[in-house]
């Protein structure tokens, strides 16, 4: 039995994606950590659910310094998830339901445990090991100042002094995200050797893709100068750099040698779409994150130049739009869509933000029915589909996240997105973990949870779970949303967003506040609020069969 697959190679274009963060998915041996065992177990929860495709972030070694993305072996699974041999069956089993599998690819760095930077440290200033990372010497009389003025995405200077082997200041090593973090040397032919060879381990496998994690920030200027704000496009100093495209090019005419070819997905987080759509041009990248439409506050003028912008912009190079709505880096929906501010930047996040979560529950049901009405493909990130709001009260003390510690605590981090799933039970660890776990869950859960646990929501046709299904059901089965046409419909205010697709399909989103009266249509297909007799209430969505 094939369900929740789309048939042929090109199942990419238009696949809904699952994204499983391992660690706190579902734990299968107790330890209060999620795993792989977990995750085979809840495979039969997930085809209900009728996903394509599972997206696991980094399930390799790791101290977990970022949550996985600090990885020391690229070809092993983290003993605390599993072993490889685990991680096979995984993949067999998956894909016995129809289930694709796309695991993710780290290139930007390595941990600081991994072995080639301890052999870059071991070895002393001017090793040919530390060519495979940037270090450099320090400015300033006593080398202690940073060799330039970069500064990490988690916060605070890119960079961090050594010390050498026999325990005096060294040199400085460049990191781009935590100190535990060394960015790779991408100019060193060892070190693309070694990426090519990771793909293929992993394709080899019987994976169908990868995520390629920060995957336009690999080159750097090769002289390290300051940061200018004036660059010309392809120029700046360490962001999407013109040499990245040969870089994907030779993987994709990898993953091209595959009888089904594998398929590379990338994480580029650009302002510019005109810049990130050169990475999908036919012999790089197959499909990359939408973070525009991520990004995006609940306001209509805004998401209706987001869509049309993605598809404009994607269909010029022909490449399939993606839309994604929540991951395991971004505030959790519900939550930023009960604010006054519903857009999300990583600059502005904080806790104790004023938050009507039923408000942001009902727009982001209404979200859901949008993103997964639209052509192209669509990413779900695990709990999107129960409607799990941000968890913004972990103790200090039980905080994971470098984010968080390198902002010296001014932002939240991303914890409160990546809390263990609630699955049965009315009291924490919430089946997330077995009957006779030793631990509890390595990040603690709320106590108000009972009612969103995937059991209490199974069977409520109320449920945020039951509307996913359902809309998950309607997309896979009905062939008005298989094609890549959408037109927009002239709707009744300019609050609100109205599209078809295909003979007979249309989705229409309230976006203003007060109710609107549905377009004519023969029928009702699914909506995400009750209607008001034939008026659709603000903050909500309906999908619609319309008159031949
Ligand atoms: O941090 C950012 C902005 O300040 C982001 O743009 C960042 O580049 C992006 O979130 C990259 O994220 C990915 O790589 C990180 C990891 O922590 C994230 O979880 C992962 O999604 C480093 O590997």
């Amino acid at each position: 039995m094939v369900s929740g697959v789309t048939a042929g190679s090109e199942w990419w274009r238009r696949a809904a994606v699952y994204q499983v963060y391992v660690r706190s998915f579902a734990d299968g041996n107790g330890d209060g950590v999620g795993d792989l065992a977990g995750v085979r177990a809840r495979l039969p929860y997930l085809h209900d659910l009728g996903v394509d495709a599972l997206w696991f972030n980094p399930w390799y070694p790791s101290p977990m310094a970022d949550g996985g993305y600090d990885v020391v072996d690229y070809r092993a699974i983290d003993p605390a998830f599993g072993t490889l041999a685990e991680a096979e069956a995984l993949i067999t089993d998956a894909r016995a339901l129809g289930i694709r599998t796309i695991v993710d690819v780290v290139p930007n760095h390595v941990s600081d445990q991994h072995p080639w930077f301890r052999a870059a440290l071991a070895a002393g200033p001017g090793a040919p090991e530390r060519d495979w990372f940037w270090f450099r010497p320090g400015g300033g009389p006593d080398g202690n100042e940073a060799p330039n003025g970069w500064v990490s995405n988690f916060g605070g200077p890119a960079w961090t002094r050594t010390k050498n082997p026999d325990g005096t200041p060294g040199e400085w090593f460049l990191h781009l995200f935590a100190p535990e973090q060394p960015d790779l040397n991408w100019d060193h032919p060892a070190v693309r050797q070694e990426h090519e060879d990771i793909l293929r381990f992993w394709f080899d496998r019987g994976v169908a893709g990868v995520r390629i994690d920060s995957a336009a920030l690999l080159v750097k200027h090769p002289d390290l100068p300051e940061v200018d704000p004036d660059h010309a496009p392809g120029q700046h100093v360490h962001v999407d750099r013109d040499e990245l495209h040969e870089i994907y090019r030779s993987w994709r005419r990898l993953a091209d040698g595959y009888d089904e070819p594998r398929v590379l997905l990338g994480e580029i987080w650009l302002p510019d779409v005109r810049r990130m759509s050169l990475y999908l041009r036919p012999d790089e990248l197959h499909s990359a994150f939408n973070l525009d439409f991520l990004t995006c506050p609940w306001e209509p003028a805004r998401l209706r130049t987001s869509i049309r912008t993605t598809l404009q912009m994607h269909d010029d190079v022909g490449a399939p739009a993606t839309w994604v709505l929540s991951n395991h880096d971004v505030t959790r929906l519900v939550t930023r869509y009960g604010r006054e501010d519903t857009s999300f930047a990583f600059e502005a996040k904080r806790a104790g933000v004023p938050t009507d979560l039923a408000l942001g529950r009902r727009r982001a049901r209404a979200a859901a029915l949008l993103a997964l009405a639209l052509p192209g493909s669509v990413y779900v990130y695990q709990g999107e589909e129960l409607g799990l709001p941000e968890v913004e009260d972990i103790e200090p003390d039980r905080i994971q996240d470098p984010m968080h510690f390198r902002s010296g605590g001014v932002d939240p981090g991303r914890d409160g997105a990546r809390v263990p799933l609630p699955w049965s039970d009315t009291a924490t660890p919430y089946g997330f973990s077995p009957p006779d776990a030793t631990a509890e869950p390595f990040l603690p859960q709320p106590d108000d949870w009972a009612g969103l646990t995937a059991e209490a929501q199974n069977e409520d046709p109320a449920s945020s779970l039951t509307l996913y299904r359902e809309a998950l059901r309607i997309r896979r089965t009905d062939p008005d949303l298989h094609g890549r046409d959408l037109r927009w419909l002239d709707a009744p205010d300019p609050g609100v967003l109205a599209f078809a697709r295909g003979a007979r399909f249309a989705c229409v989103v309230n976006l203003s506040d007060h109710p609107v009266e549905l377009l004519a249509h023969a029928e009702v297909l699914l909506t995400s609020s009750p209607l008001e007799g034939e008026r659709l209430v603000r903050d909500s969505a309906a999908w619609l069969r319309l008159r031949d």
